[in-house]
C-alpha cells in the first residue's frame, strides 16, 4: 500500500507530468484529476494481476451487456474500494487542498436513465468483488442523461456535457478499434460446394472504439473492466466517398457515424421507435461480440466449448440483438452448422427482464431491419421458422401459440418482438423481484412459461453496500463498524447481528443521532443549492425516482394538498413534516412534466403560505443523479415506494433507504414484498389494493368511477387541482385532473384513502422517537439480503455456471 507521502509526490507528478501544472497553481478540478490518475496506477496494477490470474485459471467469463451504466461518481468509490481513502484524505490535506471540494469537482457519469442502469452499476462492483471473471459493456455517450432545471416550475432539460473525452477513468484503446458493418443487401449465391450462402453486400462501417473504465472490487484484489465503446467513422469509407470528390458527404456521413455514440435515449420504460436508437443497441452489440470471440480465440480454438468458458447477460431486451449477431458469426463466419450454433447461442445467453409495463416492451418494425441489418432480419426468420416448426410439431392440438410465440408481431407494420428473440435465444430468463418473476409466467408471456417452465427463473435485485452504506453514510457505516467490524461491508447478512441492540436505548439513540446529522448536511446542501431553510428534525418524507404515472408522484402530491387543505381549513395543526420530491421526466412525456409542474407549483404555495411554517414544507430538489441520491436517502425517514401494485418490477432505491434506516411507506409491489416480510410487517408502512386487487377493479372498469362515489377529502384534493389555488390559469391541470376523474389507469383515487390513513400513521408514530428509531434499527438489521452480492451469487450458480 503507498503511504501518504507517496501519493503527494505522485499527485505533484501528475500534476506536472500529464497535466503541465505545479501545484501552486494548480485548482481543484487538476487535484481531483491528478488525484484520479494517481489511483488508476494502482488500479491498473491490480488489474494485470487479475487479468493473468483469470487467464491461468482458464475462468468462465460473464459479458453484461447494457444500454446503461449509471455509475455517478468514482473517486471516493475507487479510494474506499482500494483502500486508499484515509491516504488519499491526509495526502490532498497536506498539499493545501479541501478532500470534500475535490470530490465534489467530479462530474457524475450518467450514463443511464434510472434503476435498470443503476442495477447495472452495483452488479459490476458486486461482481469485482466477489473476484469474479466479468466485464461490463456499453457505450461511451457523449452526453449523458439530461440536465434538469426548474424554470417557472417547470422541467427544462439541458446537455449533460460530462467531458467524457478529459474523464481521467476511461482508457481509449484507439489499437483495438473494430469495424461493424451497417446497411448494404443481401446477394444470394453458393460457396464452392454449392451450398446456400447469402453475402451481406455494400454495407457501409461504423467504427468502434473501446474505452475501458477499471472497476475494483472491494478490498483492492479483483480488478475487472467496464467497456464502454465509442462509435467513429472509417476513414477508408470517408475516403471512398472523397475519392468522388463528394466531400460534404463524406463529412456528413462522418458526422452520421459519431452520432451514433453522441447521446443517450432519455426515455425511461418508453420506447423510442427510432432508427439511431436501434443502430446504437446493434453498434454495443457487435462491438461486444467481437471483443467476447477475440478474447475465446485466446483461450481455445474450439468453438464448440465456448459456452463452458463464456457467458452473455442481457440486460433486459435493448441488446438482445447478440443472439443474433452470435449466429451470424457462427454460421457466416465460423460456417457451423445451424444446429450446432444455435446450441451454443442458447447456452451461452441469457436474459432479465425489467419491466411489465407494454410501453416498454421493444418492437422494431421489419422495414427498418431490412434497411440496416438485411443478414440479422433473414436470421431472425430463420430462427422463429425453425423454432414455430418445432412448437408446431410439438402441440399440434394447440395452433393458437404460434401466433403468441412467434418473433414477429402481424399488424398493417410488421415489427419484431426483441421479448420473444431474448427469450427463445436464452437458457434462462429472469424477473428481478419474486412479484415480477411470477407475473412474467402469468400475464407477460404465459406461453412460453407453458412450452419451457424450466427457462424461467427469479433474481431479486440488490445494491452494492460499498456505495449505499459505507460510502452514502459514513456515520452508519462507523456505527456499524464498530457494533460488527468491518465485515458487513461484503457480507451485509452480518447486519443480523443489529437486531439485539433493538432493546439497547443508547444504540438506538446513536443511530438517531446518525439520521440527524445527515439530515443536517442535507439541509445544509439544499440552502446552499436551492435557498430553502429547513427544520431538520421534521419528519422527512422522500420520493426520490423517475417522474412515471405508475409510480404515483400524484398519489404522493394530492396527499400533501389534502395536508395542505386541512391545515388552512380545517384548522388541523400537524408535527413538522417535510416532502421532498426528486426525479426526472422523459423529455417527451407530457402527463410526467405537468406532474412535476404540479409539484412545483404545490411546493410554491405552500411554502409561502404563513399558516403551515413550521408544520408542512414541499420542496422538489432538481437535477436527481446519483451523487444527490447519495445526500437524499441517509436523511430520509419515510421512504416513499408507492407505485400501483403490479407495475413497479423491483424497484432498488426501497433497499437503499431501508437499508439506512428509513421506515417504508409502500404498496404490495416490486421488492417492497420482499423488504417487508424481512423488516416485519409492524415497521413498515403498508397500504393499497394489490396486484390482483387492481386487475379485478381495472376489468371491472371501475377504476373510472371511483370518482363520483368518493370521500368529502378525496374530492376536495381533486378539485383544489382546477380551484386555481396553485395556478391562476385553472387550466393548466386540467389533464391530470380529467385522468384522475375519467380514466385513471394507476388507480390513485382507489389508494388514496389507505395511503391517507397510512400517512398519518406513520405521522403519529414519528412523534415516539425513540420507537420510530427502534424500528429503523430493525429495518436496517434485516436488510442483508438486498445487497447485490447476494443477487450477484444467484446468477452465478443458477445462470452463468460461475462458481458453483
Ligand atoms: N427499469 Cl425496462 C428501468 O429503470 N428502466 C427501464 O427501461 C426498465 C426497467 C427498472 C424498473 O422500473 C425497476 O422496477 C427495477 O428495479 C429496475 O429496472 C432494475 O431492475
Amino acid at each position: 500500500m503507498p503511504s501518504v507521502e507517496e501519493i503527494k509526490k505522485s499527485v505533484i507528478n501528475k500534476l506536472r507530468y500529464s497535466l503541465c501544472l505545479e501545484v501552486e497553481s494548480a485548482k481543484n478540478i487538476d487535484i481531483f484529476n491528478a488525484l484520479a490518475l494517481t489511483l488508476r496506477d494502482y488500479q491498473l496494477d491490480g488489474f494485470f494481476n487479475t487479468r493473468k490470474s483469470q487467464k491461468k485459471a482458464k475462468s468462465k467469463r460473464l459479458y453484461y451487456l447494457s444500454m446503461e451504466f449509471l455509475i455517478g461518481q468514482s473517486l471516493r468509490n475507487n479510494l474506499m474500494n482500494v483502500g486508499l481513502l484515509q491516504q488519499a484524505k491526509q495526502a490532498v490535506s497536506e498539499l493545501g487542498f479541501d478532500f470534500e471540494h475535490i470530490t465534489a469537482e467530479e462530474p457524475d457519469a450518467a450514463l443511464g436513465n434510472g434503476g435498470l442502469g443503476r442495477l447495472a452499476a452495483c452488479f459490476i462492483d458486486s461482481m469485482a468483488t466477489l473476484d469474479i471473471a466479468a466485464s461490463g459493456h456499453g457505450i461511451k455517450y457523449e452526453y449523458g442523461l439530461f440536465k434538469q432545471a426548474i424554470q417557472h416550475n417547470k422541467q427544462v432539460e439541458q446537455p449533460d456535457d460530462w467531458h467524457s473525452t478529459h474523464s481521467p477513468w476511461l482508457i481509449e484503446h484507439h489499437s483495438q478499434l473494430m469495424l461493424i458493418p451497417i446497411g448494404g443487401h443481401i446477394e444470394e449465391s453458393e460457396d464452392i460446394e454449392g451450398n446456400y450462402n447469402p453475402m451481406w453486400m455494400d454495407w457501409k462501417v461504423i467504427v468502434g472504439i473501446p474505452h475501458d473504465y477499471l472497476v475494483t472490487g472491494y478490498g483492492g484484489k479483483t480488478v475487472n473492466t467496464l467497456r464502454l465503446y465509442s462509435a467513429g467513422a472509417s476513414d477508408s469509407f470517408d475516403v471512398h466517398i472523397f475519392n468522388r470528390g463528394d466531400y460534404l458527404r463524406a463529412v456528413s456521413q462522418k458526422i452520421a457515424s459519431e452520432n451514433i455514440s453522441k447521446i443517450l435515449y432519455p426515455a425511461d420504460e418508453i420506447q423510442s421507435g427510432k432508427e439511431l436508437r436501434l443502430t446504437q443497441e446493434y453498434f454495443l452489440v457487435a462491438c461486444t461480440l467481437r471483443d467476447i470471440f477475440h478474447d475465446y480465440a485466446q483461450l481455445s480454438s474450439d468453438i464448440t466449448a465456448l459456452p463452458d468458458f463464456v457467458a452473455i447477460q442481457l440486460n433486459d431486451t435493448h441488446p438482445a440483438l447478440a443472439i443474433v449477431e452470435m449466429m451470424r458469426i457462427l454460421v457466416d463466419e465460423h460456417r457451423l452448422d445451424w444446429h450446432r450454433a444455435w446450441e451454443i447461442t442458447q447456452k451461452t445467453c441469457s436474459f432479465t427482464n425489467h419491466t411489465l409495463m407494454p410501453e416498454a416492451l421493444e418492437t422494431w418494425p421489419v422495414s427498418l431491419f431490412e434497411k440496416l441489418l438485411p443478414r440479422h432480419l433473414q436470421i431472425i426468420l430463420e430462427i422463429n421458422h425453425r423454432f414455430l416448426a418445432e412448437v408446431a410439431e410439438k402441440w399440434p392440438d394447440k395452433p393458437h401459440l404460434l401466433a403468441s410465440l412467434s418473433l414477429f408481431e402481424e399488424g398493417w407494420e410488421k415489427k419484431i418482438r426483441m421479448a420473444n428473440l431474448a427469450i427463445v435465444g436464452s437458457h434462462k430468463v429472469n424477473g428481478v423481484a419474486k412479484l415480477h418473476s411470477e407475473l412474467i409466467t402469468q400475464t407477460l408471456v404465459p406461453d412460453f412459461y407453458f412450452i419451457t417452465p424450466e427457462k424461467f427463473t427469479n433474481q431479486t435485485n440488490g445494491v452494492t453496500p460499498r456505495r449505499w452504506i459505507q460510502q452514502a453514510n459514513p456515520g452508519l457505516a462507523t456505527f456499524l463498524n464498530r457494533q460488527l467490524g468491518n465485515g458487513w461491508v461484503t457480507d451485509l447478512d452480518k447486519l443480523q447481528q443489529l437486531r439485539k441492540l433493538a432493546t439497547d436505548s443508547g444504540a438506538v439513540e446513536e443511530i438517531q443521532a446518525i439520521k440527524l446529522k445527515n439530515k443536517q448536511a442535507l439541509c445544509r446542501q439544499i440552502a446552499f443549492h436551492q435557498g430553502a431553510q429547513l427544520d431538520p428534525t421534521a419528519m422527512f418524507d422522500c420520493q426520490v425516482k423517475r417522474i412515471h404515472e405508475y409510480k404515483r408522484q400524484l398519489l404522493n402530491i394530492l396527499h400533501v394538498i389534502h395536508l395542505y387543505l386541512e391545515i388552512t381549513e380545517s384548522g388541523r395543526t400537524l408535527t413538522p413534516k417535510v416532502h421532498l420530491f426528486a426525479g426526472k421526466a422523459a423529455p417527451g412525456y407530457a402527463m410526467a412534466k405537468l406532474i412535476v409542474q404540479l409539484i412545483n407549483e404545490v411546493a410554491k404555495t405552500v411554502n409561502s403560505d404563513p399558516r403551515t411554517k413550521g408544520q408542512l414544507s414541499v420542496l422538489f430538489l432538481e437535477d436527481y443523479k446519483v451523487s444527490l441520491a447519495e445526500h437524499i436517502i441517509p436523511a430520509t425517514d419515510l421512504s416513499e415506494q408507492i407505485s400501483t401494485a403490479g407495475t413497479e418490477a423491483s424497484g432498488t432505491s426501497n433497499m437503499k433507504f431501508a437499508m439506512n434506516g428509513a421506515l417504508t411507506i409502500g404498496t404490495l409491489d416490486g421488492a417492497n414484498i420482499e423488504i417487508r416480510d424481512a423488516v416485519g410487517a409492524e415497521n413498515f408502512y403498508l397500504f393499497g389494493a394489490n396486484a390482483d386487487e387492481i386487475d379485478r377493479h381495472r376489468r371491472a372498469g371501475s377504476h373510472n368511477r371511483v370518482y363520483q362515489n368518493n370521500d368529502p377529502a378525496i374530492t376536495a384534493a381533486v378539485e383544489a387541482l382546477i380551484s386555481g389555488r396553485f395556478n391562476t390559469d385553472t387550466s393548466v391541470f386540467w389533464p391530470i385532473y380529467q385522468m384522475l376523474t375519467e380514466y385513471d389507469h394507476y388507480c390513485h383515487l382507489l389508494d388514496f384513502d389507505s395511503y391517507r390513513i397510512a400517512q398519518s400513521q406513520a405521522q403519529a408514530d414519528f412523534a415516539q422517537q425513540l420507537q420510530w428509531h427502534q424500528r429503523a434499527l430493525l429495518n436496517i438489521a434485516n436488510m442483508g439480503s438486498f445487497s447485490s452480492d447476494r443477487t450477484i451469487k444467484g446468477y452465478a450458480t443458477e445462470i452463468w455456471g460461475i462458481g458453483s
